[in-house]
C-alpha cells in the first residue's frame, strides 16, 4: 500500500546509497526542490482567494504584498535551490540571466527550471505545474547550461492538479510521487513508470495547423484521426505531458509562423521532459533530432517538440522526413 511505503525523501536517499561515492549532494538538491514544490502546492491551493484575503488587491490580511503566483514561485524555487548550496548556478524561465548564490560557489550542479509552467491557466484552476533540469557543473561558467539533454543528471516536474505529483528520474526509469497533504509528505504512487508502446490520444494545439511550418503535419493529425484516435489539449505542457506519460500517444508543439522556432523552451520544457518520456520507454523529437541529442546555444532557446508513445512518434518522423 503506497500509504505505508515510501517517501521521496527516502527514496531520494536510497538511491544515493546505490552509488557508494556518493557525496549527498543531488541529495539535498532534490530535497530542495521537494521543500519549494511542497510551498508552492499550497499557495496554488490558495490562489483563488487570492482577492478575498488581499486588501485592493494589492495587500494581504498581514500587510504583505500578494504575488502573482508565477512571480511567488519563481522567488521560492531561486530561495531554496540557492540555500541549498548545491548548485552553482540558476537559470530560470522567468530571468534573464542565470543566479549564481554566493552559498553555490562549490555546488556540484547547475539547474534549469520553469517555476510555473502554464501561465494560461492559472486564473481558470486548471493544472499548472514546475518543471525542472539538472545538470552537472563542467567549466563553471554559464556554458554549463548549454550541454545536450542526454547529459541530465536529474529532471522531474511536479503537476498542482487535483491532487499535487513529483515525477521524478535521474537516469534510472521514472517514479512517481503523490503529495499526502495529511502528512505533508510526497508518497511513492506510481512506480517505475512505463509509457505505452502506443496510446489513442494527440495532444497539439490544432487551431495552429495552418500556420504550421511542417504541413506534413496536417496529414499525420488526419492518419491518426482515421485511426480512431482522440484528442485531448489542456494549454499546460505539464498536464499534456503528465497524461501522456500516463496514457500514451503523443504531444506537441510544432514550429509555426509567429512561433518560427516552436514556442516551447528547450532547456526549462523541452529537454527535462523529452528525459522523462525516454526513460519511461517513450521518444521525443523535434521532427528531425532528437531532443536530447541538441546542443543548446543560447539558454533560452526554442525548439519544435514532439513527445509520447514510440509509435506515434516514429509515426510523425516518418511524416516529416
Ligand atoms: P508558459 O511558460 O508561458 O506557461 O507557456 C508555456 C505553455 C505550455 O505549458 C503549453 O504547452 C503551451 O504554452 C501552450 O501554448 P498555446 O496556448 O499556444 O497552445
Ligand atoms: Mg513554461
Amino acid at each position: 500500500m503506497a500509504y505505508l511505503g515510501m517517501d521521496l525523501n527516502r527514496f531520494i536517499l536510497e538511491e544515493e546509497r546505490k552509488h557508494p561515492d556518493a557525496t549527498g549532494s543531488l541529495s539535498m538538491a532534490l530535497t530542495a526542490i521537494e521543500t519549494a514544490a511542497k510551498i508552492i502546492a499550497a499557495h496554488v491551493r490558495m490562489a483563488g482567494l487570492a482577492d478575498i484575503l488581499g486588501q485592493a488587491g494589492k495587500t494581504n490580511i498581514q500587510g504583505e504584498e500578494v504575488q502573482k503566483l508565477d512571480e511567488f514561485s519563481n522567488e521560492v524555487m531561486i530561495k531554496h535551490l540557492s540555500d541549498s548550496g548545491q548548485f552553482f548556478a540558476l537559470a530560470s524561465e522567468e530571468l534573464d540571466e542565470p543566479l549564481c548564490s554566493p552559498k553555490g560557489v562549490n555546488g556540484k550542479y547547475v539547474i534549469a527550471f520553469d517555476p510555473l509552467d502554464g501561465s494560461s491557466n492559472i486564473d481558470v484552476n486548471v493544472n499548472i505545474g514546475t518543471i525542472f533540469s539538472i545538470h552537472r557543473r563542467v567549466k563553471g561558467t554559464e556554458e554549463d547550461f548549454l550541454q545536450e539533454g542526454y547529459k541530465q543528471v536529474a529532471a522531474g516536474y511536479i503537476i498542482y492538479g487535483s491532487s499535487t505529483m513529483f515525477v521524478l528520474t535521474t537516469g534510472n526509469g521514472v517514479n512517481g510521487f503523490t503529495l499526502d497533504p495529511s502528512v505533508g509528505l510526497f508518497l511513492l504512487s506510481h512506480p517505475n513508470m512505463k509509457i505505452p508502446e502506443k496510446g489513442k490520444i494527440y495532444s497539439i494545439n490544432e487551431a495552429n495547423s495552418k500556420k504550421w511550418i511542417d504541413s506534413e503535419l496536417t496529414d499525420y493529425i488526419q492518419t491518426l484521426k482515421d485511426e480512431g484516435y482522440t484528442s485531448r489539449y489542456i494549454g499546460s505542457m505539464v498536464a499534456d505531458v503528465h497524461r501522456t506519460l500516463i496514457k500514451g500517444g503523443m504531444f506537441g508543439y510544432p514550429a509555426d509562423k509567429k512561433n518560427r522556432s516552436g514556442k516551447l523552451r528547450l532547456l526549462y520544457e523541452a529537454a527535462p521532459m523529452a528525459f522523462i518520456i525516454e526513460q519511461a520507454g517513450g521518444k521525443a523529437t523535434d521532427g528531425r533530432t532528437d531532443i536530447l541529442q541538441i546542443k543548446p546555444t543560447d539558454i533560452h532557446q526554442r525548439t519544435p517538440v514532439f513527445l509520447g508513445s514510440k509509435k506515434e512518434i516514429n509515426q510523425l518522423i516518418e511524416f516529416i522526413k
